[in-house]
């Protein structure tokens, strides 16, 4: 199948990447998902002006199922001059996008404006919904204050720039994102971040499984990816063209890769399964979604993305 998609002035030769957070922490995790078979993009963590720890441990947990995660890491990472550097400066072998984030208005503005200053080219996504840091709301949530922010982000800014959005629960929530994305000239959106506070209770010890927040966490992996797709679809059929889609959320399976592009999915990006299994899971996702094509004799992409049927 001939994989090739483009974002803003980013082109990719395989559909998937790892989702923000996992793999991405270092330049050694980093690497690791550039030279992974199957891999097409890689996206750095998070990244706050200063370095963060993050929340004490446990802050991670996975399901004895082994497809399902829980976290409250609170954005740990190593500042943006390490990732900024990482992809000015290092031989990347793939496209790769530098993620973002703030605790404020004015740390982010201030990441932007460094970025732009540095003449980094490349993509870059803005974390606007990191469910983890105590105190801090999602900033996706509060419509004016995206808004806000966008509106004095390109008053400046002329990078080529995406948002990663929380999971959205409502029709009339779809529809006011979606009017607020449409008026920037965003280059892409990244739905869903992890679905906000879930809580987890060890059935043993009757306790919680994460230290901070009084255990409530983000969950990913298999539980939400009827919510992903969801956020995929609805997002796709309300934005404007030209705005493209990293469909993230609940991706264990090459059929799971199938149903976000189905949903709109220009990209499809692995976060729980990939912190399970290892960058090998790329490749072991492409050939499962090789033989579903094959089976349903599929030769383009254009026969699937956005192609969802419904009953009426
Ligand atoms: N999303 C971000 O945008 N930035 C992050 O730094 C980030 N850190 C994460 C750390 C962990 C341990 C996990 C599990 C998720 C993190 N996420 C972060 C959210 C994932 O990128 C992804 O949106 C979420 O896990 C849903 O995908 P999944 O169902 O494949 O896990």
């Amino acid at each position: 199948m001939n994989y090739s998609t483009t974002i803003a002035n980013e082109h990719f030769d395989h559909l998937l990447l790892n989702a923000g957070g996992i793999f991405c922490e270092s330049v050694d995790q980093l690497e690791k998902i550039q030279h992974a078979p199957g891999a097409g993009a890689v996206m750095t963590k998070s990244a706050t002006a200063e370095k963060r720890a993050g929340n004490p441990n446990p802050r991670y947990f996975t399901y004895p199922d082994h497809h399902n995660t829980i976290n409250a890491m609170g954005l740990p990472n190593l500042g943006i001059d390490y990732y900024l550097d990482y992809v000015l400066h290092h031989q990347l072998t793939l496209p790769t996008i530098l993620s973002v984030v703030g605790l404020s208005e004015e740390e982010i503005l201030a990441n932007l404006k460094k970025i732009q200053a540095s003449g980094y080219d490349g993509l870059i996504e803005l974390n606007l919904s990191c469910p983890n840091v105590p105190g801090k709301p999602q900033i996706a949530y509060d419509f004016d204050t995206t808004d806000h922010l966008l509106d004095r982000i390109y008053s400046f800014f002329t990078g080529h720039l995406g948002v990663k959005l929380p999971p959205y629960f409502d029709m009339a929530h779809f529809d006011r994102i979606a009017k607020i994305l449409n008026q920037y000239p965003l280059a892409y959106v990244n739905a869903v971040n992890s679905v906000g506070n879930g809580l987890v209770i060890d059935p043993e010890t009757d306790r919680v499984v994460l230290m901070a927040k009084g255990g409530f966490g983000g969950l990913g992996g298999a539980q939400i990816k009827a919510t992903a797709l969801a956020n995929v679809r609805a997002l796709r059929l309300r934005l404007k063209p030209e705005i493209k889609i990293i469909g993230t959320g609940g991706v264990t399976t090459g059929r799971d890769v199938y149903d976000h592009l189905l949903c709109g999915a220009d990209l499809v990006s692995v976060g729980s399964q990939l912190a399970i299994e290892g960058p090998s899971i790329f490749q072991r996702l492409e050939d499962e979604l090789e033989a579903i094509f094959a089976e349903k004799h599929i030769e383009s992409l254009d026969q699937v993305r956005g192609k969802l049927k419904r009953l009426d």
